[in-house]
């Protein structure tokens, strides 16, 4: 197989998809020398067929304003492979939200679950809907207009959704009470929902715990410890949170945050006060980290990025692309131990590959922030076995979870002078359960 030749094709057919075409070339060239040892893989097309997508949905959501007024978005829903299980993966409502974005996510998607060890197939969804500034009724009518198209192609054996950027518990609730109306059933169709209402404990911490048990892991492999480590985080979200809190519960000092508006600098580190303020600041909806500064007396670095600070460990938690080839050279030239991918694709390709170079540790979204997919995958169990399990059970298994990812990535990863390659071993650890599954089930998935 010749990436450069199957890439200008696909880039051919898929016009200005970004995003899409970088996730795809990314886990090409990791898999490329076993593809090429594996002709019984090039015999079957699998990767003419693991690049495209099963099927894809898109509906208009209209939906009546506060003032009265129509606004008209768009919903999708990518189906990407279901060769290992149901379609699972996020919702998420942003304004940049477009096809080339849900079509990445669902291709990364589909190998993240695959490291988890559940049965889980790949798919990503959402709208352009923008929750930024919008009242609670605005956001839940959006929400069941939403429900209205997207129900139909959805089930708790089929394709099971989740929360994404803009999507949260919240939200889930909305999504949820609509799809009970259509559907005229009670089941696990959804997950991160309530805890009352079948809801697993630790899901809404899950993202970040699992990342903090990944880079842990990946320090102590690497003969370091993370207690007294500073740590950089970007975002101020969900995932954020859950790493900032774990972090600091295993004794590292978390001494940035962001929003799109620029980034606070604490060097005293966080406690639970400022956690619960991230809460907060998070449900207020104005997507600014500005008043964290005020509130705490931190230092406010407007329009600029964490990854200028001297850091011991650095953790993307907001978007894609967010972390760029001039930041990662900063993070080296500040002597960084160890990167750690929280959000999906958070790494431009020039700095993973400064980061590779360098040698420097460097994780990957699809094995460091499988957390939170592996823990909706256990809301799913728990749904179908009509019980909850306690929260000490679902952060034990959460825990052997991201032990298992890790323990891929070495299998997979480790090259011959000992560096650890946690992209190449991530990649080629997911592709290899999927191809097989494909294999196994002949020309049709
Ligand atoms: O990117 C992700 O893994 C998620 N947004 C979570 C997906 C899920 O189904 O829990």
């Amino acid at each position: 197989m010749d990436i450069n030749q199957f890439m200008l094709a696909l880039e051919r057919k898929h016009l200005g998809e970004q995003e899409y075409l970088q996730a795809v070339r990314e886990v090409l060239l990791s898999v490329e020398s076993v593809y090429n040892a594996h002709p019984e893989f090039e015999k079957a097309k699998i990767l003419e067929r693991l690049v495209e997508p099963d099927r894809i949905f898109t509906f208009k959501v209209p939906w009546v304003d506060d003032r009265g007024e129509i606004q008209v978005n768009t919903g999708y829903r990518v189906q990407f492979n279901n060769a290992i299980g149901p379609y699972k993966g996020g919702l998420r409502f942003h304004a940049s939200v477009n096809l080339s974005i849900l079509k990445f996510l669902g291709f990364e998607q589909t190998f993240k679950n695959a490291l988890t060890t559940l049965p889980m197939g790949g798919a990503k969804g959402g709208s352009d809907f923008s929750p930024r500034g919008r009242s609670q009724a605005e956001i839940q009518r959006f929400c069941h207009n939403f429900m209205l198209e997207l129900w139909r192609n959805i089930g708790p054996d089929t394709d099971v959704p989740a929360g994404d950027i803009g999507v949260g518990g919240k939200e889930i609730g909305y999504l949820f009470a609509m799809y009970k109306k259509l559907a005229r059933e009670n089941t696990g169709v959804l997950t991160g929902k309530g805890l009352n209402f079948g809801g697993s404990l630790v899901r809404p911490e899950a993202t970040g715990f699992g990342a903090l048990y990944f880079v842990r892991q990946m320090l102590e492999t690497a003969g370091q410890k993370i207690e007294g480590k500073t740590v950089a985080i970007s975002g101020f979200g969900n995932v954020a949170w859950g790493a900032a809190t774990k972090a600091t519960q295993l004794g590292a000092k978390v001494v940035t945050l962001s929003g799109p508006d620029g980034y606070v600098y604490d060097p005293e580190g966080m406690n639970d006060e400022k956690l619960d303020y991230m809460l907060e600041l998070r449900a207020s909806n104005e997507d600014i980290i500005a008043p964290y500064a005020e509130r705490f007396g931190a230092e406010f670095v407007p329009g600029r990025k964490p990854w200028e600070r001297k850091v011991d460990i650095a953790l993307p938690c907001a978007t894609q692309n967010e972390l760029n080839g001039e930041d990662a050279r900063q993070l080296i030239d500040n002597k960084v131990l160890c990167v750690g991918e929280v959000s999906n694709m958070g790494c431009t390709p020039e700095a993973i590959d400064a980061f590779i170079q360098s040698h420097t540790l460097y994780g990957p979204g699809k094995a460091v922030n499988a957390g939170g997919v592996a823990t909706s995958g256990l809301e799913m169990t728990q749904n179908a076995m009509h019980l909850s399990w306690s929260a000490s059970e679902v952060d034990a298994r959460l825990h052997h979870i991201m032990s298992e990812i890790h323990a891929q990535c070495l299998r997979y990863g480790k090259e011959s002078d000992g560096y650890i390659n946690y992209m190449k071993g991530a990649n080629v650890a997911g592709f290899m359960k999927v191809a097989q599954a494909m294999l196994d089930q002949g020309y049709l998935g």
